[in-house]
């Protein structure tokens, strides 16, 4: 228990660290009163029963993990629309705090679970008392929709453990659709949306300054 507290210390401090970075992107837009690319982050160290499914799993010895599993340490970020994930891609392609090593696009080309979103693998150097220690992180980046699909899905996994009844499986296709239609629409209204929400801060402004 000992060996797995300090093997996942890094990745502890890497997940800390990397919600206030990315969090921090956020309140930069709004600091500029932009329209945020990011709704909110979430971040997490895959409990250690993950770790060991998934390397067993995948064949995957655990004196490879570090270099092998790539999620061990995840972070999140939700936008509003399928055009901000871009814009979210292209703001971690020029920070030079990380190193991008892979990209894994779910979006043009979806699992055939109906799975959507955009994952980002870095290489992030964390600073420790034996010196810098770099590890992988995995950054899952997805619209609102695709997250409320991803998480029921995600759930009823855990129940039936990937082995859905035929009905559940076709609704949950059914609904990755209806996902990707939510998506569509409100990239269609997206100019109207985004004209409401300088009002409301417009009238917030004046409200503060009153
Ligand atoms: P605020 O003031 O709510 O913005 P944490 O350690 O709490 O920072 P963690 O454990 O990685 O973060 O994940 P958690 O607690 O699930 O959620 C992280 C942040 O995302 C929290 O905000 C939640 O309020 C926010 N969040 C989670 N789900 C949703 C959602 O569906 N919609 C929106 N808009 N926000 C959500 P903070 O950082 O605590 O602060
Ligand atoms: P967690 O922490 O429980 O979410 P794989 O071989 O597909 O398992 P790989 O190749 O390492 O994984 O990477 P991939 O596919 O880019 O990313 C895997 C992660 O993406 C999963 O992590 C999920 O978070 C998410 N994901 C991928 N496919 C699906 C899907 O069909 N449904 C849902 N809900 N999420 C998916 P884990 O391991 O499940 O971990």
């Amino acid at each position: 228990m000992k060996h797995w507290e300090e093997f996942l210390a890094p990745y502890k401090q890497a997940v800390d660290e990397l919600k206030v970075k990315l969090k921090g992107m956020r309140g930069q837009f709004e600091l500029e009163h932009h329209h945020s690319p990011i709704e909110f982050v979430t971040g997490r160290v895959k409990p250690i029963a993950s770790i060991l499914d998934k390397a067993h799993q995948k064949g995957i010895s655990l004196d490879k993990l570090g270099s092998e599993l790539q999620d061990i340490a995840g972070l999140r970020m939700m936008c509003q629309f399928v055009d901000d994930i871009k814009r979210v891609v292209e703001l971690l392609r020029q920070r030079n705090d990380f190193e991008i090593i892979e990209e894994r696009d779910y979006i043009s080309h979806k699992k055939k679970s109906g799975y959507r979103s955009y994952h980002v693998v870095i290489k992030y150097p964390v600073q420790t008392i034996n010196g810098e220690k770099s590890i992988l992180a995995e950054i899952q980046i997805r619209t609102l929709a695709m997250n409320f699909w991803a998480t029921i899905e995600h759930s009823l996994n855990y129940k039936y453990k990937g082995q859905f009844p035929e009905d559940i499986e076709t609704r949950l296709q059914r609904a990755a659709e209806a996902a990707f239609w939510l998506d569509e629409e409100m990239s269609l209204i997206r100019s109207e949306i985004k004209e409401a929400q300088r009002a409301f801060l417009r009238k917030a402004e004046g409200k503060e300054k009153n």
